[in-house]
């Protein structure tokens, strides 16, 4: 452990490194304010003694800093050194960042007490900040895991409820439409059956990588609605952009070219896109499930009228 003395009056200075010394401390001295803030960043001191007296930069000056260079989450004990003892002095020295104070001639009992007492705090300090971190952490990933999907790993229902409801607020408040697009991929019964389901997962994770990849706005969202079925949501978007975007992605899947014997719209998988798009009005809390609806009966259309097509 390593203490710094800031500290103008040398006989001061010489009996406090003793004794901390004596304490099995390492002491380094600064004469003045200035001196002190370099030795304080070139040093990297567990605990600063601070005489509040001095000429130039001041102890309380250099408690501010000191508490201005600290990082997030660093704390370095501050005692103040002092031959006052009025009251105000006690109350701005806490004021400017400071944790205690020694009155001068400082007892060596007293110091070693505080001293002591300052590391206890120092570690509990450490202890808490690293529990935070893991704290923060695992949040972080408590939140990926529940709001990903399990078997493809793009957003789930649950993120896509979530994102549909705030997006479509903000499309209203902004005066900006909002595209959804609901997609199944055809024929994957007889998919599943023929070749397996565990074919059929590979071809769902192929499927939402590419729908996933096909959508580039930060506030697009392509997420797993269930089964078979996905969602995306192009806030921002008219009709004609999000038409591009689903015709994109229908031609994608199909490029991926997954064999698919027993499919009766092409050789290979594909999907069909229902879309709808609205500009949301404020108020109209129900207006996002209507939306989803009419992607939903668009879809029936695109199903209807043979499959792998987009339709509005
Ligand atoms: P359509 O073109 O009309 O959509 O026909 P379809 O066969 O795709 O329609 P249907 O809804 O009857 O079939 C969906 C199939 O998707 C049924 C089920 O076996 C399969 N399925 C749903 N979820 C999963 C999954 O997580 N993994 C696998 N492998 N298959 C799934
Ligand atoms: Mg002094
Ligand atoms: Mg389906
Ligand atoms: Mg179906
Ligand atoms: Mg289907």
């Amino acid at each position: 452990m390593k203490a710094l003395v800031i500290e103008d009056t040398l006989t001061s200075a010489t009996l406090v490194c003793h004794q901390l010394r004596k304490m099995g401390l390492e002491a380094v001295h600064a004469r003045n304010g200035e001196a002190g803030i370099e030795a304080f960043k070139s040093e990297r001191p567990d605990l600063v003694l601070l005489d509040v007296i001095m000429p130039g930069m001041d102890g309380f000056e250099v408690a501010r800093r000191i508490r201005q260079l600290e990082k997030d989450g660093m704390w370095t004990p501050i005692i103040f050194l002092t031959a006052r003892t009025g009251d105000e002095d006690l109350e701005r020295g806490i004021e400017v960042g400071g944790d205690d104070y020694l009155i001068k001639p400082v007892s060596e009992i007293v110091l070693k007490a505080k001293v002591r007492a300052m590391q206890r705090i120092a570690q509990m300090r450490y202890s808490l900040l690293v529990l935070t971190r893991k704290l923060d952490e695992a949040n972080r990933e408590l939140t990926r895991l529940s709001s990903a999907d399990g078997l493809t790993g793009i957003a789930n229902r649950r993120r896509f409820d979530e994102t549909l409801l705030k997006e479509w607020r903000r499309c209203a408040r902004e005066r900006q439409p909002l595209a959804l697009l609901l997609i199944d991929v055809d024929f994957f019964k007889p998919f599943n059956d023929n070749y397996g389901h565990q074919v059929g997962d590979e071809c769902l994770k192929a499927v939402a990588r590419t729908l996933a990849d096909s959508v580039h706005r930060s506030s697009d969202l392509a997420a797993r609605y269930g089964g078979e079925e996905f969602v995306v949501i192009l806030p921002g978007t008219h009709e004609t952009g999000a038409g591009i975007v689903a015709e994109a992605m229908r031609q994608a899947v199909q490029e991926l070219g997954i064999t698919h014997r027993f499919s009766a719209a092409a050789p290979v998988v594909t999907i069909s896109i229902g879309l709808a798009c609205t500009v949301p009005q404020a108020g109209d809390e129900d207006g996002h499930a209507r939306l989803l609806k009419q992607a939903d009966e668009a879809l029936y259309r695109a199903k209807s009228t043979g499959r792998n097509r987009v339709a509005i």
